[in-house]
């Protein structure tokens, strides 16, 4: 696989820190601005900072992505709540949509991870990052990404993804 959309969140401790972490660890090729955005699905637990890496790898699986993600919110203490899906936590690296080293988009329906992100589409705190540093994007099965950054359930809550230009993911050397 070559190519691989990451969304990072966090919403508890030193939120930046943990999305640095995910930086150091994953060692992307682009970087997104940082956003901080109300929490979608469980709406009881503090706002999150989100961003999106862009992760290019020809020797990783999309399988491999995933443990790698998994990696990271383990290194930053990530505990997993099963009463509380979208609940909060140090760090959660989604693994959103990967492309082979042809181009040719990964399509999965396995539950451990399907392919792209089964609710990306819907997510403002995703599109708008993502939208960010490859504008032209598309989300297979969905289209252009700026086209679903006009749909009405994204809308609604853009008002809401606020840009953090005061926080940055970039030059940490
Ligand atoms: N992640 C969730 C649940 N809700 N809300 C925001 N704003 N950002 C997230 O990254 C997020 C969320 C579960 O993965
Ligand atoms: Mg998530
Ligand atoms: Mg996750």
């Amino acid at each position: 696989m070559t190519r691989a959309v990451l969304s990072v969140g966090s919403n508890l401790g030193d939120r930046l820190a943990h999305l640095r972490a995910a930086v150091t660890l994953l060692t992307p090729v682009e970087v997104s601005g940082v956003y901080e955005t109300p929490p979608w699905g469980d709406a009881a637990q503090p706002s999150y900072l989100n961003a999106v890496l862009i992760v290019d790898d020809v020797t990783v699986t999309a399988r491999e992505w995933l443990t790698r993600a998994q990696a990271c919110e383990a290194a930053e203490g990530r505990v997993r709540d099963p009463e509380r899906r979208f609940g909060p936590r140090t760090l959660d690296v989604d693994v959103i949509a990967v492309r082979d080293d042809r181009g040719t988009p990964v399509v999965d329906d396995d539950p451990e991870l399907t392919l792209p992100h089964p609710r990306a589409h819907l997510r403002a705190f995703v599109l708008l990052p993502w939208h960010a540093v490859e504008p032209d994007a598309e989300l297979p099965g969905h289209g252009p990404i700026a086209a679903l950054l006009d749909t009405p359930a994204v809308t609604a809550d853009l008002a809401g993804v606020t840009p953090r230009p005061d926080l940055s993911l970039e030059s940490m050397e």
